[in-house]
């Protein structure tokens, strides 16, 4: 089955998206996404001006020698935009392959371990009554695992703290707007967040929270200290994951579990963490990582140390990759949890899928291929937007800080 046509589509329904499309001889297509939030451009250039070019012609079916071609052919190895890019050809052509086989993608990656996917919601509040209330909201929606965010007195905007309540979007503005932050006050106050959480909802709700890269090693371990009374399924990202070593240090501090890795592109930047036992779950998925080939070879290395899956699902991965990336979860032997941030109307409108939530479980639907698709008459009518992500200030002195 040849490759004869592929293309990119960027679109904005309520936020941008690239996806790439393929079309093959026989008549079936593949979709993939290719959005890295903030940097989308980039990636649908690498994609239109240096990778379709190569792919016109290729044998569809063989995903592993189109894989290795791109990874290994580029010569300038893993990033962000060439593993996006990777990625969107990687869930394509294994989107075309279940196709051909009649057969949902699951089918393919070993068949289901689970009835169902567990996925976390979003429980968001300027402060520490109001992200109470969205908790026991989301458990009155059936989730079984909820993440939980406040603002923090004395700080003008904290991530996580959106304007909406289902839809949280952080790329907002056509230029990079400016937050503050102060360690010392979110320290104080994520410990009397989580006591007044787990008052209200119980101990029957997995609760988790994203420190977003913020805090140093030994500032981490403190946190997972003061954390451990409220038996948190994870504290997320809780210092930049350059250096790994750091992990250890926190390591040795707490017993609260973490998790590490939705910035991460391939199982080069999982390897170190994983083998030295330093995290519990690592998020990295489909979309920036390599597609549905390589997040496989990652989660057999976690599953060597008891390390499991925990793949990133903010609003800005598409449904394509939210898709894709339910195949994933639902077939992996070491799932831990999957994120699930709503998309708006005009995004699932733009994105028809097979996927669908209930009771806190999500099921990724049993249509040929991975489930999702993109209507490009409609895709048309939202041009894309430039939208950046925030970047961070220290509140006492402006220094710029991770965001
Ligand atoms: C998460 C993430 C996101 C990121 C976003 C950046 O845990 O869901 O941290 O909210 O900030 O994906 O593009
Ligand atoms: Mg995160």
């Amino acid at each position: 089955m040849k490759i004869t046509n592929a293309r990119v589509i960027v679109c904005s329904p309520g936020r941008n998206f690239v996806t790439l499309k393929i079309e093959t001889d026989e008549g079936l297509t593949g979709v993939g996404d290719a959005t890295l939030n903030g940097r989308e451009l980039a990636v649908a250039s690498y994609l239109s001006d240096h990778v379709l070019p190569c792919l016109i012609g290729r044998d569809a079916h063989q995903i592993e020698d189109i894989w290795q071609f791109l990874y290994r052919g580029a010569y300038w190895r893993r990033g962000p935009v060439t593993m996006t890019a990777i990625a969107a050809v990687d869930t394509a052509l294994w989107d075309i392959k279940a196709k051909a086989a009649g057969l949902p993608l699951y089918q393919l990656l070993g068949g289901k371990c689970r009835t169902g996917v567990m996925v976390y919601g979003h429980a968001n509040g300027r402060d520490i009554d109001e992200t109470v209330d969205e908790v026991l909201r989301y458990r009155d929606m059936g989730y079984q695992a909820i993440r939980a965010q406040s603002g923090v007195p004395g700080l003008q905007s904290v991530y996580g703290v959106g304007r909406g309540r289902m839809f949280y979007e952080p790329a907002d503005a056509s230029l990079p707007s400016e937050h503050d932050w102060s360690t010392e006050k979110y320290l104080d106050h994520t410990p009397r967040l989580f006591e007044k959480v787990r008052d209200a909802v119980g101990w029957d709700v997995h609760l988790l929270h994203d420190v977003h890269h913020r805090l140093t090693p030994i500032e981490a371990a403190r946190l997972g200290k003061s954390l451990e009374p409220y038996r948190l399924f994870w504290i997320e990202d809780p210092t930049p994951a350059e250096n790994q070593e750091a992990f250890r240090l926190i390591r040795e501090h707490t017993v609260t579990p973490l998790a590490v890795g939705e910035i991460f592109s391939s199982v080069w930047d999982c390897k170190d963490l994983i083998q030295n036992q330093l995290i519990d779950y690592i998020r990295a998925t489909v979309v920036h990582a390599g597609g549905i080939s390589h997040l496989r070879r990652i989660a057999d290395l976690a599953a060597l140390y008891q390390v499991r899956t925990g793949c990133h699902g903010a609003t800005d991965l598409s449904p394509v990759c939210m898709g894709a990336a339910l195949h994933f979860d639902i077939s992996v032997s070491n799932f831990g949890v999957q994120e699930y941030m709503r998309h708006t109307e005009e995004t699932d409108a733009v994105f028809p899928h097979a996927y669908s939530f209930q009771d806190g479980m999500m099921v990724p639907g049993d249509v040929p291929g991975h489930g999702v698709d993109i209507d490009e008459d409609l895709a048309r009518k939202y041009p894309y937007s430039r939208a950046y992500l925030p970047v961070n200030r220290l509140a006492h002195d402006g220094t710029l800080w991770n965001w």
